[in-house]
């Protein structure tokens, strides 16, 4: 697998999300990469097996622990997060628990934002617990709140930015700066921005995962995961949290979708993006919504922060309609055009209710008291017509 250096360095992002990692001369002038559907490897000879268990000769084994069509997707994705190692996943959530199982043990401590992803909140608050495994949330907003909670039983700081569903924003760098005086491993969530919009391992976070399923597939068609960051700690994630606990190895034709997909990132996340920016500012504008909250409105309190973090501020966007709850489940039945689904990051727009679905795995008072309310809705601007987007939510608006 060559990664000429005459295709492949220095190139701008859409050239290295297009090329990185794969030289098609390498594979009969291939344009794609074969998906390499096996589970096995045939080893010449048994000393050569047992030096590859052994990690003292390179090469395939098996498919839980790797697949020349997922490794040239994990370069791929290292190039493009700034990191030295990557991994791919059946899911995000396969991604995440590799790191929780690889990093962590009884007695640990996890300092995690107060938003996250509901299932992520879900394993730190229930099921960590029963393997004492300790999380402790706290808003990172609030850098103090952060500096008290780190003690040495600190192993992981987890945070999403920005966090989903309320688009809060941490400030990446300044935890990092907290995070690298300690052992704590500081992880970000950054499927909501993927590393075309922000790159945490340049800001200073250790990890990065993500939902694949979301930006980096982007056709809402397969479930994958990521995590990225130096090679020691993906090799532990590989070796322990993959190959020995979860088991959450991406399929190779799911590597191959995620890969095409990614090749017009830059092109989908400009479009998202663009088209978040004008629905937020119309809706911000419509006199049923009582706020917007999306990090590019100057009314944001995150806006200054997003400026200089993020590229752009990505596709997605929440409200409060001034009507609460009942308001936001009419808004949804009244759409034509906008899919009620969850998940995120499609070329569809997606609307769903996060106090319901994805985020109801927290109870009614611990969502107030992670910061978001039982009547916000969430929008996944996708990359239809942004005229068709905006009739269809006008339309739906003004039938309440
Ligand atoms: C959703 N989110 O609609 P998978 N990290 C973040 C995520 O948003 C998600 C994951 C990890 C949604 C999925 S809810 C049933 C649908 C920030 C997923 C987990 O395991 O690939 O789904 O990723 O917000």
């Amino acid at each position: 697998m060559t990664n000429s250096p005459k295709r492949n360095t220095r190139a701008g992002f859409a050239t290295r999300a297009i090329h990185h990692a794969y030289n098609p001369l390498d594979y009969h002038g291939a344009l794609n990469p074969p998906i390499f559907m096996t589970s096995t490897y045939a080893f010449e000879n048994a000393s050569q097996g047992g030096d590859r268990f052994a990690g003292e000769e390179a090469g395939y084994i098996y498919h839980r622990v790797g697949n020349p069509t997922v490794s040239i997707l994990e370069k791929r994705l290292a190039e493009l997060e700034g990191g030295e190692a990557g991994l791919f996943t059946s899911s995000g959530m396969g991604a995440i628990t590799a790191a929780f199982w690889s990093l962590l043990k009884a007695g640990d401590e996890v300092i995690a934002d107060i938003t996250l992803y509901g299932c992520t909140f879900s394993l730190l608050k229930h099921h960590m617990a029963r393997f004492d495994v300790k999380a402790i949330f706290v808003d990172m907003a609030n850098l103090d709140e952060l500096r008290a909670a780190i003690s040495d039983k600190t192993r992981i700081v987890l945070c999403e930015s920005p966090t989903n569903p309320n688009m809060r924003l941490v400030d990446i760098a300044a935890v990092a700066e907290i995070t690298a005086k300690t052992e704590a491993i500081f992880m970000v969530d950054n499927t909501y921005c993927t590393p075309y919009l922000q790159r945490p391992l340049e800001l200073g976070a250790d990890l990065v995962v993500h939902s694949a399923t979301k930006y980096l597939g982007g056709h809402g068609d397969l479930l994958a995961g990521a995590a990225v960051g130096s090679q020691e700690l993906i090799d532990q994630l590989r070796f322990v949290g993959i190959k020995e606990m979860n088991g959450a190895m991406i399929s190779s034709f799911d590597a191959f979708l995620v890969m095409r997909g990614m090749k017009t990132l830059q092109l989908r996340m400009d479009r998202h993006c663009q088209s978040a920016l004008r629905l937020a500012q119309f809706l911000e504008g419509h006199e049923a919504i009582e706020i917007v909250y999306y990090p590019g409105l100057e009314s944001s309190p995150f806006h200054t922060l997003a400026k200089k973090q993020m590229s752009q501020y990505g596709g997605m966007i929440a409200l409060e309609l001034r009507g609460g709850m009942d308001a936001g489940r009419n808004l949804m039945d009244a759409l034509e055009l906008v899919t009620s689904a969850v998940s995120l990051g499609d070329a569809e727009t997606l609307v769903q209710h996060p106090a319901s679905m994805t985020h109801s795995t927290y109870e009614p008072e611990e969502r107030i008291k992670h910061g978001f309310t039982d009547g916000l809705i969430r929008i996944s601007v996708g990359l239809e017509d942004y005229e068709d987007i905006e009739a269809d939510f006008a339309q739906a608006l003004n039938t309440l």
